[in-house]
């Protein structure tokens, strides 16, 4: 993406809905965005950077993006905030305060929910923020919604003086719609008022803002009524009618033309007057809602009948696939079973997939270290969130739990605190990556310190948020344009922590020798250590590629050590089962180096005791050596 957005205005564009957002977000004036990126959220503030005239930035987690979007907000500028559904966890503790003080300049706080977990470690349904905090929770069924919606956010924020949930699911971030965009809405700046009795929120001052916090919702909830983000959509088949808010609406659409609905924008607080004349009319209420029966709840407790999670699933996507039979079952109809739709070329070419775990990248700085782990006995490893996660899997095996980000710390220290007398061996060991770390690990390891704990830390720093698309962050050096930025220096950070300087290594992830010996040195001292590695992501452009390596197969002994690298440019290329001199029987695999994929991280070579692995400049192009 270029620095500054080219778009011309006003034209019909086809967008995803994360760019949608960036764009509404910018039309209506908005001033500063921040986020921490996650999927399927990380390309709004993406491309919110685009935009020359709004300060956009990389936060260091999610809570720190709200709180910077808060403040920003309370300086009079229209602001936003952008997260993944498990980022709101993060940052509630500001959101549940934040509610009773209200805002300034509007304040959207955007929410991704990954429903069907295309890359989280859980589903969650944000619209309980909504509820929980007391907010308006907004839910676009497109990318024209998308855009639209985040202008509306804005003035619904102005309005009702309340920081405005926008819920997005991976379908609506991803999937690109036709937008027809507007003009950008220039906004005067109305500047930071004192107001300690609002913003201080001492027990005295936040008691007596919960009445008006509570007068603002029912306010909301009188709207919900009469706004146009709600409507009635009639139709023919009076048997059913539909509730729906988010993408579902399009789904119903597909599956059920013919049936009324209920179409909810603003999703809470709900219209139930709205659904209540919709009930009426028809034989049966079904309320189609991603992930928890949040509205068949509420619209239950009102006193009308409806159906919902007794019909649908209570986790993954209401796709059609899944909502037509379930609906057609219901009213009796005869029902064909379906499946969920290839995600493959199915109306260009039929071609078959081979299906392929997750894996890390050829050459990734993580590979050695897993190695490595996956060779030291006795061990328990505290995992955490990024693509050294991936460390769990094959051929590795090597995390024993991951739970949230920056959880590996406290984890690791409850595991050396809490151990067993059979345990008392065992070598407790933490993994996480250096944006993990900057965003909720620091923490953990001043408390690992302060404890006194028995752990070795691998702070596995490849200068880049790898597993979210390699975003920028406080240790790569660079900001969310690219700009130089003041740049962390671990060593140091995790010396200020309290870890003692003869504790901390810096290591070549790709030396394996340097790496067995750090590792092994620290896990036998009853201190706290930290194993800092120092190369990049390969997908980064501060990767320097090698002359690549190919296999001798007159010297490849099929001995398979370098197959437990996992690096995927190293590929089977037979197996064969040999009778030893004592008569058991050896499974002998031999294998080949994909030349163009390897990039020469000379981890491999290490791993080969015949020295098969060797520079491809010495095979000729027939593949024999030189
Ligand atoms: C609370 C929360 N926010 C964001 C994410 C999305 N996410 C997953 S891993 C990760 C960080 C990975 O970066 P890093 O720790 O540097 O490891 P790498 O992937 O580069 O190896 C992020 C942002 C998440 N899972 N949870
Ligand atoms: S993106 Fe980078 S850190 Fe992630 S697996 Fe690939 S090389 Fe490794
Ligand atoms: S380590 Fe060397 S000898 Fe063993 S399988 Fe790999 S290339 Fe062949
Ligand atoms: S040297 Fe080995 S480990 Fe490194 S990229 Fe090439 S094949 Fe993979």
């Amino acid at each position: 993406m270029s620095a500054v957005n080219p778009l011309p205005q006003p034209e019909r564009r086809f967008m995803s809905g994360n760019e949608a957002v960036a764009r509404g977000a910018w039309e209506a004036g908005c001033r500063v965005a921040a986020a921490y990126p996650g999927t399927p959220s990380t390309e709004i503030l993406e491309y919110a950077a685009t935009y020359a005239d709004l300060y956009a930035e990389w936060s260091v987690n999610e809570k720190v993006a709200l709180e910077v979007a808060i403040g920003a907000s309370l300086a009079g500028s229209r602001s936003l905030c952008a997260m993944k559904h498990v980022g709101l966890n993060v940052a509630s503790d500001a959101l549940m305060t934040q509610t009773l003080i209200g805002v300034g300049g509007g304040l959207v706080v955007v929410v991704a929910d990954d429903v069907g977990l295309s890359s989280s470690q859980n589903e969650q349904d944000s619209r309980h923020w909504g509820r929980f905090a007391h907010l308006p929770v907004l839910e676009p069924a497109d990318a024209q919604e998308a855009y639209e919606m985040t202008r509306e956010a804005f003035t619904l924020s102005e309005q009702f003086d309340t920081p405005v949930i926008l819920r997005l699911t991976t379908r609506i971030c991803h999937v690109k719609g036709v937008v027809v965009p507007g003009e950008r809405e220039e906004r005067p700046v109305l500047g930071f008022r004192k107001d300690p009795a609002r913003m201080v929120m001492t027990p005295l001052n936040a008691g007596r803002r919960i009445p008006l916090m509570l007068q603002r919702e029912e306010k909301l909830r009188e709207f919900s009524e009469i706004t146009d983000l709600n409507r009635i959509e009639d139709g023919k088949d009076w048997r059913i009618g539909f509730v729906t808010s988010g993408p579902t609406y399009l789904h119903i659409l597909e599956s059920f033309p013919d049936a009324p609905l209920v179409k909810l924008g603003l999703s809470h607080p709900a219209p139930l007057g709205l659904i209540r004349a919709l009930a009426e009319k028809v034989e049966h209420l079904v309320v189609v809602e991603e992930v928890e029966p949040l509205l068949e709840q509420e619209i239950r407790a009102a006193g009308i009948p409806v159906h919902g999670k007794d019909l649908l699933p209570r986790m993954g996507e209401l796709a059609p696939h899944v909502l037509r039979p379930a609906i057609r079952a219901f009213l009796g109809e005869a029902v064909e079973p379906e499946h969920a739709p290839r995600r493959t070329l199915e109306f260009t070419v039929p071609v078959k997939v081979f299906p392929r775990p997750p894996t890390m990248c050829v050459a990734c700085p993580h590979l050695g270290i897993y190695y490595c782990l996956s060779k030291i006995k006795n061990t328990q490893i505290a995992g955490d969130i990024g693509c050294y996660t991936l460390g769990a899997g094959h051929p590795w095996n090597a995390l024993d739990t991951c739970i949230a980000m920056g959880a590996s710390m406290g984890v690791a220290l409850g595991l050396d605190k809490g151990r067993s007398p059979a345990d008392k061996d065992k070598r407790v060991i933490a993994v996480i990556g250096d944006s993990t770390f900057l965003h909720m690990g620091m923490q953990g390891l001043l408390n690992i310190v302060y404890n006194r704990g028995n752990v070795t830390i691998l702070l596995l720093n490849n200068s880049t948020v790898g597993m979210t698309g390699g975003q920028e962050h406080p240790g790569s050096g660079r900001d969310i344009r690219g700009m130089e930025a003041p740049q962390v220096d671990f060593r140091k950070l995790v010396e200020s922590l309290g870890v003692k300087p003869e504790r901390i290594h810096e290591v070549n992830p790709y030396e394996l020798p340097t790496l067995f010996k750090a590792l092994r040195e620290e896990v036998k001292v009853e201190d706290t250590s930290v194993i800092i590695t120092n190369q990049p992501c390969v997908l980064t452009d501060r990767y320097s590629h090698q002359p690549p390596y190919a296999v001798d197969a007159e010297l490849c002994t099929g001995c398979s050590n370098c197959l437990a690298v996992g690096c995927p440019a190293i590929a089977v290329t037979r197996r064969e089962t040999v009778i030893k001199p004592n008569g058991s029987e050896k499974e002998l695999t031999f294998v080949a180096i994909d030349s163009a994929a390897c990039t020469g991280c000379d981890l491999c070579p290490g791993t080969c005791g015949p020295e098969a692995i060797r520079p491809l400049a010495e095979f000729n192009r027939a593949g024999a050596r030189l």
